[in-house]
């Protein structure tokens, strides 16, 4: 159940194709409903509420058909109580309460507006911001007993730049300066487009990209080269560097992490027509760079949506007896490492009918 959960009909995150009941909640919120509910457990740092219904909107976004009675919806995966109310109400009355009070709620309004924008999610700060009264960015810059780290610093220096999502056309334009730039450190090196936009989105929050080298071992200094490269052109706003702590033989990790250890950067880069610096508006692009022979087991993983991976991992690990992460996959009856060079030698491995990144927009 969980891979088909995952299989959606239209290219598009929006969920328009899947599921009427999806784009009506988004007409009356602006954003699912279900986002809502998800994003205030997030804010609650409630995970498992937080997840069901996000994994509710995917199964209702990859319905071929439109959900037009909860009868419907019985013998759907993945629909708890709370979620069937919210589809009764929405079908019922329109609209859906629940939401509406959570979209007037003052802590889901500071998480979203504010802080959600500089520490990303939940976090003890942040609960403890909104506990002391504070309530925009003005409170948090101007209450002095605040020490803010440099990722908290980053977020509220750059709000400006990385809070207006990123266009499909941004990404391209962008691509042509990462591809310039990692080109001329190394002709060689493979540069992908990941993330949201390989899936074929028309907004993102960020750019990502997977840069590698054909030899093994180049990859070490490409990433540092290219930062240089971007500064000498004068687009690097920000820069978070991390090099590689990646060691196969740390491998199979038994224990899921969603992150890889493979060197990346984290960069605000200003390359888009906007309101800044003579025009020109930065966004947040992420550079990832794993040793080629990695390569498409980071292509796979970055590519997302979080969930499709969740959902791959898992059926990796139930229904395959195998561990799956962006660096591996490792049968555990064998007690080996299978070898891939492209995703679909992954999809194969798995037993699975290779699925094209826009069907993976669960
Ligand atoms: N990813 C993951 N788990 C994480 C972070 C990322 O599996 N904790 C994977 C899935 C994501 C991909 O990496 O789809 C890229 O991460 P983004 O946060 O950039 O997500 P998207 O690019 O999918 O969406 P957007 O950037 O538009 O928010
Ligand atoms: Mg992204």
């Amino acid at each position: 159940c969980s891979m088909s959960c995952c299989k959606v009909t239209e290219k598009s995150d929006e969920g328009v194709g899947g599921s009427d009941f999806c784009s009506l909640s988004g007409v009356l919120y602006g954003s699912d409903a279900f986002e809502v509910l998800a994003e205030s457990y997030e804010f609650n740092n409630m995970e498992g509420p937080c997840l069901a219904f996000r994994r509710a909107t995917s199964v209702l976004k990859s319905l071929p058909w439109a959900v037009r009675c909860l009868g419907a919806t019985q013998d759907l995966p993945c629909l708890g109580q709370p979620t069937k109310k919210v589809i009764e109400e929405v079908l019922q009355c329109g609209r859906s309460f629940e939401v509406e009070e959570l979209l007037s709620d003052e802590r889901y309004q500071t998480f979203k507006v504010t802080v959600h924008k500089c520490v990303w999610g939940w976090t003890k700060d942040g609960e403890k911001w909104f506990c002391r009264g504070l309530r925009s960015f003005s409170d948090i810059l101007t209450d002095h007993s605040i020490h803010l780290n440099r990722m908290q610093q980053t977020g509220f220096l750059h709000h400006g730049d990385i809070s207006r999502a990123v266009s499909a056309a941004e990404a391209r334009s962008l691509r042509s300066i990462i591809d310039g730039a990692v080109h001329c450190v190394t002709p060689a090196a493979t540069v992908a487009l990941t993330g949201g936009f390989h899936r074929g989105k028309e907004f993102g929050h960020d750019v990502d990209f997977i840069v590698t080298t054909p030899e093994l071992g180049e990859e070490e200094s490409l990433l540092p080269n290219v930062i240089d490269e971007l500064k000498e052109q004068g687009i690097l706003l920000y820069c978070n560097y991390q090099a590689s702590t990646f060691d196969m033989r740390k491998l199979p990790n038994h224990h899921f992490e969603a992150m890889d250890d493979f060197a990346k950067c984290f960069l605000i880069c200003g390359w888009r027509a906007g309101r800044w610096r003579g025009g020109l508006e930065g966004g947040a692009v992420d550079l990832v760079s794993p040793p080629v022979d990695r390569y498409a087991f980071a292509l796979l993983g970055w590519t997302g949506s979080r969930q499709f991976e969740r959902d791959l991992r898992s059926f990796a690990r139930v229904e395959r007896g195998m561990i799956l992460d962006n660096h591996a996959l490792y049968d555990k009856k064998k007690k080996e490492f299978l070898a891939a060079s492209t995703e679909k030698d992954i999809f194969a491995h798995l037993g699975l009918e290779y699925m094209e990144p826009w069907q993976r927009n669960a």
